[in-house]
């Protein structure tokens, strides 16, 4: 068999001269954001992070073969239909050569594979609101996996203060950027404390690095988002009472589905917002992570 994964040719570049290099997940592309929400999420995270002087790192399978750095053309084959990958599914993906959308999980596996060590993204999987035998392979991959991943809290349709305490359980890092609560995706409160607040992109890229020397395997840096959605909570509440008939990997694409039809739409604009302030941000640590002396 062939080596699965393979890294494009920008990518290897900025990696053999240090260039910042961010990873980006797809599963936001195939399942997570609607069209043409998903591939403007896709694109313009990708421009944020070349405008910031970085180089995207976008995954996904395609071909047999675990992709990171992707074209246009390979993002809209994405975008017309892809089936949700996460770290379990790698394997059976590739083997089987389905087009194949990744979640941080699978995501964070990839970057680590070709040596990638920041990620944006917009939210992680966590335990879901009951159900807490729900628990994404997210929280295991942070467990194991020494990729640090920017985001905008967990996905709102879950538990937060369950899904925060598995990851102290798990020793995973969880760094406020600029805040000391955790944020609630569409909202900058949740009530639940970080683990450590940051306030610039130096400072974080030092704890980034002391993390790792002392054993630290993957980090949480959570960053509010740019702007506020009031009701978020209790359309998120409304989508979860109304919610039968599906279970597993459907659970978070039917929920958030739901909630951008209560908010009219709402919600796709600020997911799309977030995710590519995340994206910004993290390029900006990579780049004094790769300047710390
Ligand atoms: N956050 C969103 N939308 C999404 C996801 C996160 O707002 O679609 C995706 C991410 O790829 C995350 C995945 O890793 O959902 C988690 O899915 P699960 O709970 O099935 O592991
Ligand atoms: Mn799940």
């Amino acid at each position: 068999m062939s080596e699965p994964l393979q890294i494009s040719e920008e990518v290897a570049d900025a990696l053999a001269t240090g260039r910042p290099v961010v990873a980006l997940e797809t599963s936001i592309v195939g399942q997570g954001l609607p069209p043409p929400h998903n591939l403007r999420a896709a694109l313009e995270s990708e421009a944020a992070i070349r405008h910031e002087g970085g180089v995207p790192a976008t995954v996904a399978v395609l071909d047999g073969r675990l992709r990171v750095g992707l074209s246009d053309a390979d993002l809209e084959r994405i975008a017309a239909g892809a089936v949700k990958v996460s770290s379990r599914d790698l394997g059976a993906a590739i083997a089987k050569c389905e087009v194949g959308a990744t979640t941080v999980a699978a995501t964070m596996r990839a970057a680590a594979m070709a040596g990638i060590r920041f990620f944006a993204t917009g939210g992680i999987g966590g335990v879901h609101r009951g159900h807490p035998e729900d628990q994404s392979a997210d929280l295991g991959e942070l467990g194991t996996t020494q990729v640090a991943v920017f985001c905008a809290g967990a996905k709102i349709i879950l538990d937060l203060p369950v899904t925060l305490e598995r990851l102290e359980s798990l020793g995973v890092p969880v760094l406020g950027y600029m805040c000391d609560e955790f944020p609630a995706f569409y909202s900058a409160h949740s009530g639940c404390p970080v683990s450590a607040r940051v306030d610039t992109p130096e400072e974080t890229a030092r704890i980034i690095e002391a993390s790792w020397a002392t054993g630290a395997h993957g980090l949480v840096v959570a960053i509010p988002p740019p702007a506020e959605m009031e009701d978020a909570e209790k359309l998120v509440e409304l989508a979860v009472k109304e919610l039968t008939g599906v279970s597993g990997p459907q659970v978070t694409p039917r929920l958030l589905a739901r909630v951008a039809e209560l908010s009219d739409g709402r919600s796709l604009d600020l997911n799309v917002d977030l995710v590519v302030n995340n994206a910004r941000i993290a390029t900006r640590v990579a780049g004094a992570y790769a300047g710390l002396a």
